[in-house]
């Protein structure tokens, strides 16, 4: 059966920020969205970062995720180039200052050209949220959204009936 072709980009400074970004491929797993992943450094490799961000729409992509420490240039400057939504995933790296930097670098866009930010770190989120943004134009995965958020309400139940079991508390 031929691949499906990706509708997300997860792209990164260096490949430094994998163990985190790979976070966001694992949840895009578990709703079955096709991605790609690929390192697009906004310092190191200017030139391949316009092509991508310039190709993304028309080579099928939806969402692109877009990770960077420190300096975070790269998902403010694909979201300049791109129409389509960009996801920010500040990281805490070896040229961070607590991850601020990274953060703010993200977050703070002018008017005109949004980065929908996750907290630090969290690129978990960005795969969820990349999930809803696609969800809200299909059906069958919004479903999927709303039994991923069932199963949150249960693990809460399930923290409750454990504290309650411990001697002591009602
Ligand atoms: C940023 O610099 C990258 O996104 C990474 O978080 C950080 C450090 O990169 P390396 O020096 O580890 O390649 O551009």
């Amino acid at each position: 059966m031929a691949k499906k072709k990706p509708i997300v980009g997860i792209i990164m400074g260096s490949k430094s920020d994998l163990p985190v970004m790979e976070q966001a491929a694992l949840a895009l797993d578990e709703f079955g969205i096709e991605y790609e992943i690929s390192i697009v450094s906004a310092h190191r490799t200017p030139d391949k970062m316009f092509e991508y961000a310039q190709s993304a729409a028309s080579r099928g992509l939806q969402v692109i995720i877009a990770g960077a420490g420190g300096a975070a240039h790269l998902p403010g400057m694909v979201a300049s180039i791109t129409p389509l939504p960009v996801i920010g995933v500040p990281i805490k790296s070896s040229n961070s200052i607590d991850g601020w930097d990274s953060v703010l670098s993200i977050l703070q866009m002018p008017n005109g050209v949004p980065v929908a930010t996750v907290a630090l770190n969290a690129a978990q989120n960005a795969g969820i949220l990349a999930a809803q943004i696609i969800a809200s134009s299909s059906p069958a995965l919004l479903k999927k959204i709303s039994v991923y958020k069932e199963k949150l309400k249960k693990k809460v139940d399930e923290m409750n009936r454990e504290i309650k079991r411990q001697p002591g508390k009602k």
